[in-house]
């Protein structure tokens, strides 16, 4: 073999092999630290915790699960470690809200205690039957060689308003994989949808070697499923898919549709979460019901290069539909990205969700949009605003009169022209938006852009986080590039703390010379939303010195076409009440 004859890998093999040997964990989609994962801190870092976003009072979490409306209730249940604050001990833990922003924590829904999930409770949905019980589908781990099964949990009593108490009848495991399946990717059932035949479908995410897979069940009574001849969907070389979502979308309206909605104007969304990247995709397609196959629609990238829900620090997401505005719903999950597992335990929490986002499918029928669901205008306070402020290159303005640690901002920029944008480089057409941006950064001058916000910026621009956009010319078409760049986020010096200059690509019309930007701003995450929705991307930041009131927003203009701030609102966030 040629390549151990020339071996410039091995020293990482080595250590690959000594990682593995003192993890000793399951290799699943976390690390496992089983020194750790019981290690609860007695005191509880407060300084980068959020003030609006969904977090429980300690402790790790992740995936968003079970996301539902019933009866006038919002429930969200979510991976949990009620022991520690690194992944480990999983549990289903249970809010609920009747706004989405206040929320209250009960007792924990679902936990390992019975031979089918004895060894884990991962993630899963819910499905409202016609007669109004909500039913979830989960996966249970049966053995310490991480088998993986799917179960079912019901309301002890539908009638309790709040839905407290969940029983797992003894049916239980409703599906076991069958030898062509890989036990230990076979995970995170979506949904339930009811087919004009009367027999509802689901899907688990899982692999073949590295093909991606959406293995499909059917079923007339949800207690006895069978295994389809064909998945939903697979792609080659995505490796292990997690939390698939699969979804209907109306061309007409942005209202949202019931899972099982299916008809003329209708399209379909296949999301997965991949296990490789950390990273999810989605595609846009047409739900062939009479094979029962998923068919990306032609245009759509099928892999790691393809659209993404947002284009940071967001995984493991899931949506539901909410009959109570009309809506189709996405929660979200964001971990922390400062972990060395230490850090985590000192902190003595680690993971919000970020917040919930209303989604539709443009008009344009090429990709989904998402905004802040708007409940979340009711934290806004105190407003500021700047209208027709012009930024010439160089120049910045500050927004005064806000907690800028803790803010929504919404700002429109124009300009009179395009004819500066510069040129897009040919040898950038391989990459990912993100690899632009971490060549094409904040202080990197340029022609129409870099402009834009610089959050959670420190009194002396030591650190900021900017989000900005920044238009270049390919032949006689416009680019616009989004990022939002953690890279001087902090001047905290750990050299393990990861900063990705995060962006994605803007696919918007700019004949009116005009770009939009949303920013939410809490504290350790700033959430960002590009031309109404159509490119949003998440980051969690960790500054050492703009912490609470020390914390400073501000516009930028680095490029030699001048600006206008047409309109800038922003609003100091209150905490919701609990
Ligand atoms: C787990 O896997 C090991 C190695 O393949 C095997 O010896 C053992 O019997 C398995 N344990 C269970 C509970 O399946
Ligand atoms: C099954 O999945 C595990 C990861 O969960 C992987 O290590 C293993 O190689 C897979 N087995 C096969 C036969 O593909
Ligand atoms: C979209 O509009 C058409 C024509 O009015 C209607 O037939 C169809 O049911 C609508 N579809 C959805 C999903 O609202
Ligand atoms: C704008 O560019 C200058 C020159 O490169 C740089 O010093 C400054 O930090 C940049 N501004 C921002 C907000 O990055
Ligand atoms: C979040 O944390 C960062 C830094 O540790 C990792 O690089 C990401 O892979 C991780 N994201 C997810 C979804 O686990």
């Amino acid at each position: 073999m040629v390549f151990l004859k020339n071996c410039f890998l091995c020293p990482f093999l080595v250590i690959i092999i000594v990682l593995l040997f003192f993890f000793n964990g399951i290799k699943a989609s976390h690390e496992v630290f089983r020194n750790l994962q019981s290690l609860s801190s007695t005191n509880i870092i407060k300084y980068y915790r959020t003030g609006y976003h969904f977090q429980p009072p300690k402790h790790w979490i992740n995936d968003p699960n079970g996301p539902m409306y019933y009866n006038g209730v919002y429930h969200l249940f979510y991976q949990y470690n009620p022991k520690g604050s690194v992944w480990g001990n999983i549990v289903w833990a249970h809010s609920v809200s009747t706004d989405l922003i206040n929320w209250v924590h009960l007792d924990h829904a679902i936990y390992p205690s019975k031979e089918f999930d004895q060894y884990g409770t991962w993630s899963g949905s819910v499905t409202i039957l016609p007669n109004n019980i909500p039913v979830i589908l989960y996966t249970g781990i049966i053995d310490v060689n991480n088998t993986q099964v799917q179960n079912y949990a019901i309301p002890a009593d539908a009638s309790d308003p709040l839905l407290r108490e969940w029983i797992k009848p003894d049916e239980n495991p409703l599906i076991v994989a069958d030898n062509s399946i890989n036990k230990t990717r076979f995970r995170d059932p979506t949904t339930a949808w009811l087919g004009r035949d009367g027999h509802w479908r689901m899907v688990v995410g899982s692999a073949r070697r590295h093909r991606g897979v959406a293995i499909l069940y059917r079923s007339r009574d949800f207690l006895k499923w069978t295994k389809a001849q064909h998945p939903l969907h697979s792609s080659s070389k995505t490796g292990n898919w997690e939390c698939p979502d699969f979804f209907p979308v109306s061309l007409n309206h942005t209202n949202g549709l019931d899972t099982s909605v299916d008809g003329e104007n209708v399209k379909h969304v296949l999301k997965v979460s991949l296990d490789d990247t950390r990273f999810e995709y989605y595609t846009i397609g047409t739900y062939d019901t009479k094979n029962d196959r998923y068919i990306p629609d032609r245009k759509m990238i099928d892999g790691w290069k393809g659209l993404r829900l947002d284009y940071g620090n967001f995984y493991a997401s899931k949506t539901f539909y909410d009959p109570s505005k009309n809506r189709r719903v996405l929660w979200g999950w964001a971990n922390e990205s400062d972990v060395v597992p230490k850090d985590a335990i000192k902190k003595g929490w680690a993971g919000i969700q970020a917040i919930p986002r209303k989604l539709w499918l443009d008009p344009s029928g090429k990709q989904l949009v998402q905004w802040p669901v708007e409940e979340l205008e009711t934290l806004r306070n105190k407003k500021v605003e700047l209208r027709n402020h012009k930024l010439n290159k160089g120049e910045i303005v500050e927004v005064e009169g806000i907690t800028a640690a803790q803010a929504d901002v919404e700002v429109t920029f124009s300009f009179s022209s395009l004819k500066n944008a510069e040129e897009f480089d040919p040898s950038w057409a391989h990459l990912y938006a993100k690899d632009v941006c971490a060549i094409r950064g904040s202080a990197v001058q340029g022609g129409l852009g870099p402009f834009g916000l610089l959050t959670l910026a420190s009194e002396n621009l030591e650190e900021y986080t900017p989000v900005f956009f920044r238009v270049f010319k390919v032949k006689n078409k416009y680019k616009v590039l989004m990022c939002s760049d953690a890279s001087r986020s902090s001047v905290r010096n750990n050299p393990k703390m990861y900063k990705p200059s995060f962006a994605g690509f803007v696919d918007v019309d700019l004949s009116d010379k005009k770009l939009s930007l949303r920013s939410l701003i809490d504290h350790s995450v700033v959430e960002s939303f590009g031309a109404g929705g159509k490119t949003c991307i998440t980051s969690r930041v960790y500054p050492a010195l703009a912490l609470f009131s020390d914390a400073r927003l501000l516009a930028f203009n680095n490029g030699t076409e001048t600006i206008t701030i047409e309109t800038l609102n922003a609003w100091s966030m209150n905490k919701p009440d609990r």
